[in-house]
């Protein structure tokens, strides 16, 4: 687990950016999992996201910052608009980011007059997210890939997710296995569905691409006054990867009824409508998508959705190292709610299909 962020470390660390003004307001800001944020103003009214980095998570920090920068300025030299891509701030020597004390640090420009969802509040805003990360992917389409730094090795490889499953069902540190039976059962009885993409990449019937792996509703920002696509942000995860599990990651978060860590499980579902939604802006902004990405779709939705859920299982066995809770139990919340997903598709797929074929391009 990380220290806490202190005033001190606050302070300490400010100095080491170069900001216009002086800071007036330094506050936690946003519900990501994995990072610290923070929203400072400075006297002149600019604002700014400070961020400390997860090095748990991000050891190689480096390469990490490295691969931000590249993307970010390759999206600023191909047509991006100021508020189109993140933009670090460097710090007082030039860098990306700072190592101190208290931690790695970085802060990007805030892009003002956005909007971030934690649930879209229309079928129109989650079409936007879809254009904003079927954009993304079709802009970093010629990126030089062999650049990018793998910054979380075998992030969603599945087979090797299920691996990490059984190590930690295995080691049991907390006695907590005795009561997540049907969990790890369901877990496990879904296998061989869900490794199917990770093979199909293995044998080159889906093609790698340049994606952004964490496509989550939150980390994208739409113009808070047309509601239209702005930004694609957290590109932490940035790294090659395969376009159905960005497109099943939208799908997991901001197509279901509720929201990740519902404890009444009889409103968790998945709405057609916000399905039909992203299927049709991503699939109408990502136009190179193969045949074979398009049937495998809802496939793509099926196994990021399930891989989440035995993500969070492993990590509440463990002892909830990984992700950030802010009660106990929430990682095992936050499981069952991917499950039920999980089987909710499974009782719709025969309309998910119909619907990737009526919006197919
Ligand atoms: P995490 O990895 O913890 O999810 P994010 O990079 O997604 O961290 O940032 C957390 C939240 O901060 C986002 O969901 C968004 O609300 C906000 N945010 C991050 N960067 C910016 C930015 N440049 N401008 C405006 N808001 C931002
Ligand atoms: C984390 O950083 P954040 O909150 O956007 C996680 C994703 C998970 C997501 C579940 C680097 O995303 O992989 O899908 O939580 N990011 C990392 O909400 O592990
Ligand atoms: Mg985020």
């Amino acid at each position: 687990m990380s220290a806490p962020i202190t005033q001190d470390a606050l302070l300490h660390t400010l100095r080491s950016f170069c900001l216009e003004g002086d800071v007036v307001s330094c506050t936690p800001y946003g519900g990501g999992h994995i990072n610290s944020t923070q929203l400072v103003t400075d006297d002149a009214g600019k604002r700014y996201i400070l961020q400390r980095i997860n090095t748990h998570v991000f050891r190689d920090v480096d390469a990490l910052m490295e691969n931000i920068q590249l993307v970010t300025d390759f999206l600023q030299g191909h047509g991006c608009e100021t508020r189109g891509t993140l933009t670090l701030v460097p710090t007082c020597s030039g860098k990306y980011y700072v190592e101190n004390d208290y931690g790695c640090w970085r802060m990007y420009h805030f892009v003002e007059d956005s909007i971030c969802l934690q649930a879209p509040e229309s079928d129109d805003d989650f079409y936007e997210s879809a254009v904003a990360f079927g954009r993304f992917q079709q802009a970093l389409k010629n990126f030089p890939v062999e650049k990018l730094h793998t910054t979380i090795p075998n992030f969603h490889n599945t087979p090797d997710r299920y691996r990490l499953f059984r190590e930690a069902i295995e080691r049991d540190p907390l006695g907590r296995v005795k009561d997540v039976q049907p969990e790890i059962d369901f877990i496990l009885s879904h296998e061989e569905t869900v490794c199917r993409p990770q093979h199909m990449l293995e044998e080159g019937r889906l093609p790698e691409r340049v994606t952004h792996n964490d496509t989550k509703l939150n980390n994208v920002l739409l113009d808070a006054e047309s509601h239209k696509a702005l930004c694609v942000i957290d590109l932490d995860t940035v790294m090659p990867g395969l376009s159905i599990f960005d497109f099943g990651d939208s799908i997991r978060f901001g197509a279901a009824t509720a929201a990740e860590d519902e404890r009444d499980l009889s409103l968790v579902t998945m709405s057609l409508d916000r399905f039909r939604a992203f299927t049709r802006g991503f699939v109408r902004s990502c136009p190179d998508l193969t045949e074979t990405e398009l049937d495998m779709l809802s496939d793509g939705a099926r196994t990021i959705t399930l891989e989440c859920g035995m993500r969070f299982l492993t990590d509440y066995i463990d002892g909830d190292c990984y992700f950030a809770t802010q009660r106990p139990g929430q990682n095992l919340d936050r499981c069952r709610t991917q499950l039920k997903l999980v089987a909710d598709m499974e009782n719709r797929w025969s309309d998910m299909q119909r619907i990737v074929k009526e919006e197919r391009l």
